[in-house]
Formats: C-alpha cells, structure tokens, sequence
C-alpha cells in the first residue's frame, strides 16, 4: 500500500495541518529540522535503527545509527557554540559527501546557525562570491579542500574559523583553521537545541541564474513541513525502505531529500561517495538492497548509455521505486527503467527556491511518460500567460508554469536580493520561469526554461521535444538543442549531439537524424546544424547547459559558470 493512496481524493481533502500533526507540531512551537531528523525519531524508539550507511569512493564504509548522529550532531553543534558562533551566523558545510557533511549539517541547524552547504568541488572563485555574499562565519571542510581559501581569506573578514574534519597533525595549521574529529571528540549525549520557530532561518542554498551573480535561496525551519509530507507521499519511504539519493548536498535535491526529508521520517538511507560509474552504482544497489531511489536525467540517460547488458550483471530486485528530478525525463528513459528495472522513473518537479516537490508522478497514479505529473496536495498550480500572467484554463496551450505563493518550503528572500525575490511574483503567483503545458487529465508537460525556448520564423519551439526525439534515435546518446541566429527566421533549431558508443559522426548520419526529427516532429522542428561533440556541458546537478552553448552561437557572454562541471 502506497503513503498516498488515492491521489485525487488525497488531492481534494489536503492541507499542511496533515503534515503538522504527523510531525507532532502545534502552531506557534518551536521547530527546529536538526532536531526532528534526529532527537525526535530516537524519541519514538528508533534510536538503534540505522540512520546512515556510508561507503566511500575506495570502498570503505561507515554505519550509524539515529542514536549516533544525535549524538554526533550535538557534538558538533557543541563545538561550534564553543567556538561562540551564534544562531543566524552563517556556516557553510564545504565537504566531500562524506557522514560529516550530513551529520554536521544537523548540527549546525542544532545551534541556529544558517546552514550553507556548497559543492566541494568548487574552486577559490565560486566558494569567495558565496562566502562574500552570505557573509559567512565559518567553513567546516575538510584538509584537501582548506588550501582553496588561502588566496580569498584575505577578502572574507567575516570568515572567522576553518574547521577541519580530517585533520591528521601531519601539517601545520594555517590562520584560522582548527581541527575537529567527529569520533574522537567528547561525545555531547545532550545538547541545548536552539528554540527556533516556524520562521527562522535554516539554510541558504546558492543557486545560479543565467546571468549575474549566484543567488541565495534563504529558507526557514518551517519547510520541514512540506519536504517531510513529501518524502512520504512521493518517495513512498515506509520504515523498512533502504533509500538512496545520489545527489551531492551541494544541490537542494541532496538536503531536502537527502537528508531532510528521509531522516525526519526515520528511514535508513544510503551514501555513496562517488561519482558515476554504471557498474558502481548498480553495485551499489545490489550490495544494500536499496529500495527505493531518487534520481535524475542524466544519470539515468548514462545509465541507459551504458546499456542493458550491464543491468543483468547485477541482481537489483530489491528496489521498488524510482523517482527523479533536475531535468525534463524523457519518455524514452521511463520506458527503458520500465523495460530493465521492471520500474518507471516517476518524475518530480521543483526547484531550489520552493525547498520541496511541486508536480509530480505519485505511486499508483497513472504515468504518462514524458509528462512531469501533477500538483503536489497542498500546491496549487498552474499555466499562466506569457504577458498578461492569467491563468491559461485551456489544455494543451504553453505558458509559464505558476504558484500560489503560502505553501510551507517556499524561500523566503534571495539574500541580499529582495529585489530579485520579489520579481519572481506576478499577479499573484509565483513563476517558475519553465514553461508548460496542461494536458485535459490535468498532467503537466514540460516544454523548457522560459529562455531556453526557440523562436523560429515566429513559431515557438521548446527543446525538450525536439530532445527527447532525438534521443529515440538509436545512435543519439544525449541531446542539447538551443536557437542559433538566422537571418530569415531569427533562430533555427540547432542540436548538439553526443553519440552512443559504436557510431562514428558523418555526413550520412547528420542527415538521417536530421530526417529522423523532420518525419517525428514537423520540419520546424528539424534541426539546421548538427554539431557532434563528445559531451555536454553540464552543470554539477546534471543540468544540461543550454544558455552556455547558445550564447556560443549568439557571440553573447556566457554569464556566470561558477557551477559547471569539470570547471
Ligand atoms: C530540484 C532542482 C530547478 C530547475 C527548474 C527546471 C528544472 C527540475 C525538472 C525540471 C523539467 C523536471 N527542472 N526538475 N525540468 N522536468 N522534472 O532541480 O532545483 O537546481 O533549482 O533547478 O530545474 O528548469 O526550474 P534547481
């Protein structure tokens, strides 16, 4: 039996009092996230169950248990109030995926502190316009990474401490640095929890826009609310579930349902700290048992690349749902998990700013692959016109898709950036900058980001179809397609393409594909230029970058690159 049971009715009967009283909290109590992930469910009598079974990029595995990370997460939350780091300070989690980033990431949110959780990948530059921006107080990183703040310590006066998780005393410390051990530390069996409420701030997550600076997507121990009910509702996890969610909590997706959302409904989850390999992660899989699993695109695309043979290796019986999010998932990817996993992607549909899903597939509710589902219960949602932002109340005609603004998980500014936070509302409704299309049964289609869109010759063409086309094809791997200059039409449909592994690029093969889209789609959606290139560029969640290749065409800047992959 599905969390949700009948999606309609849970639909039509929904309000977030529901999720309150799941959680056991009374309006105007103190709420606070580090607590109800980890205090709480050892309240409840889980405090043996596992919480985190970790493994590294070389094999070696960790295992705690809800009792540990309380403990551990008051430890470190002692340690940084010692260190007399105060609630509403920034601190930012600058780590590997490594327990200490999960575990400290409830401890800081244990003293009141902001939590700031940046991908360890980044190099000096991206990590000083965040840490100068959110005036952050101080960094828990570990000692591969401490040398990237050498060049910008200078200009961060705010940064009063570095805090090293994996200091071995084999060098000296620099300026500011101090060394913490998770284990061997003086274990903190009970720590005074900062009394935060509904509206405190909890954590700053930087996103980046198509031009401009990164912008901080500020959130309140409130959202709880909404990424709890949530996980249950669409991740479905049950007590027994081994989950895994492969995203870094560099990213939203791997705080709100990497940690969040699995640790405050007492479920054990998994880690690996790796990046992508198919037989790995298959591995992976198999060795834990997992589940239940939350994905995206482009991992799910390597996969598919990587073919079906590599599936059979493994015994991956064990999961039983799969999910995924961060990118339009193509019909051709849910219909292959259908074929090798025996599963369907459900594909889930938010953002960083609105902290929890927003549309959705829900266990037992029809899929119609290719569309992205529909509102969550407690979201009320829809397409809004282009210009005027009315609601468009007619199926099937592309607009910008729209949110009343009130649910739980909502950012509640851009930091430092009122402005901008309150240029995202029109008319009342919060807009997403994606468009859509509603189908009659009430499902959303996904069309692309509001600038992705190409206008050829007047007619607007989105390049998710022309994408997912193209990856039915049997030498396409992966797609990107963007609007390149014309002088007759504006822009025509142009499309990058990586090939699976056994096609050679030709002339021969560019025509075929070229065809291939013409007869599938219409000749407006045929690409002009097939461009072969060995990858994509990706952004660390894995979102293809289409306004980077664009601007290419265009001769424009490419704006900000702070979260490209390989950079
Ligand atoms: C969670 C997350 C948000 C943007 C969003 C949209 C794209 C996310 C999607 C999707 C199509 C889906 N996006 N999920 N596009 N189908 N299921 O991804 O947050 O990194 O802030 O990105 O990602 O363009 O507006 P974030």
């Amino acid at each position: 039996m599905s969390n949700i049971g009948e999606y309609g009715k849970v639909y039509q009967n929904f309000n977030w009092d529901i999720s309150e009283r799941e959680l056991g909290y009374n309006k105007g109590d103190t709420i606070n996230i580090g607590e109800y992930c980890s205090d709480r469910i050892c309240k409840m009598g889980k405090g043996d169950k596992l919480a985190l079974i970790w493994e590294g990029f070389s094999g070696e595995s960790k295992k705690y248990t809800y009792n540990d990370i309380r403990i551990r997460s008051n430890t470190i939350a002692s340690f940084l109030k010692n260190l007399g780091l105060k609630p509403g300070e920034r601190i930012c989690l600058f780590m590997d995926r490594i327990p200490e980033l999960y575990i400290g990431f409830l401890g800081v949110l244990k003293l009141g502190g902001i939590a700031q959780p940046l991908f360890s990948a980044f190099g000096a530059e991206s990590l000083f316009t965040r840490l100068e921006d959110a005036q952050t107080a101080a960094i828990i990183t570990q000692k591969k990474h401490a040398p990237k703040l050498k060049t910008i310590l200078g200009q961060l006066p705010y940064l009063k401490h570095i805090i090293i998780v994996d200091d071995d005393g084999s060098k000296a410390l620099r300026e500011k640095e101090l060394a913490f051990h998770l284990e061997k530390e003086k274990q903190i069996e009970s720590f005074d929890i900062f009394p935060s409420k509904a509206e405190t701030p909890s954590v700053l997550h930087y996103t980046s826009g198509t031009t401009g600076k990164p912008k901080g997507a500020q959130h309140v121990h409130y959202s709880l609310i909404s990424q709890f009910i949530s996980t249950r509702y669409v991740l479905d996890l049950h007590d027994d579930d081994i989950y895994w969610c492969n995203a870094d909590p560099g990213w939203v997706t791997g705080t709100s349902y990497g940690i969040i959302g699995p640790w405050a409904n007492g479920v054990t989850q998994c880690v690996l700290d790796s990046g992508f390999k198919a037989e790995t992660w298959y591995k992976f899989i198999e060795k834990h048992k997992i589940t239940v699993w939350y994905s995206a695109p482009t991992a799910i695309r390597s996969l598919m690349k990587e073919g079906d043979e590599t599936v059979k290796k493994f015994n991956l019986s064990s999961l039983r749902h799969l999910c995924s999010v961060g990118e339009p998932l193509n019909a051709e990817a849910v219909l292959w998990s259908k074929k090798v996993f025996g599963l369907m992607f459900h594909d889930t549909f938010w953002q960083t700013e609105t902290g929890s899903i927003m549309i959705s597939n829900y266990p037992g509710m029809p899929i119609k692959p290719g569309s992205m589902g529909k509102p969550f219960p407690g979201i009320t949602a829809t397409v809004v016109d282009l210009k005027t932002y009315e609601p468009i109340n007619k199926a099937g005609v592309v607009g910008l898709i729209a949110i009343k603004p009130g649910w739980p998980s909502m950012m509640r500014t851009y930091w430092n950036n009122e402005t901008t936070y309150q240029s995202k509302f029109k008319n009342g409704w919060y807009i997403c900058g994606d468009r859509a299309s509603i189908d009659e049964d009430g499902y959303y289609w996904f069309v692309g980001r509001d600038d992705d869109v190409i206008n050829t010759g007047g007619h607007l063409v989105g390049p998710f179809e022309i994408e997912s086309a193209l990856l039915e094809h049997e030498a396409v791997a992966e797609s990107a397609v963007v609007g390149k200059p014309d002088p007759i039409n504006m822009e025509v449909v142009k499309a990058f393409v990586a090939l699976k592994a056994g096609f050679e690029p030709s002339k021969m093969l560019d025509l075929e594909i070229m065809n291939f889209i013409r007869k599938k789609l219409s000749p407006l959606a045929m690409p002009q230029e097939i461009e072969f290139v060995a990858s994509l560029p990706k952004t660390r969640s894995g979102k293809i970058m289409r306004r980077l290749l664009r601007a290419k065409e265009w001769g424009e800047e490419i704006g900000d690159t702070s979260t490209l992959e390989n950079e």
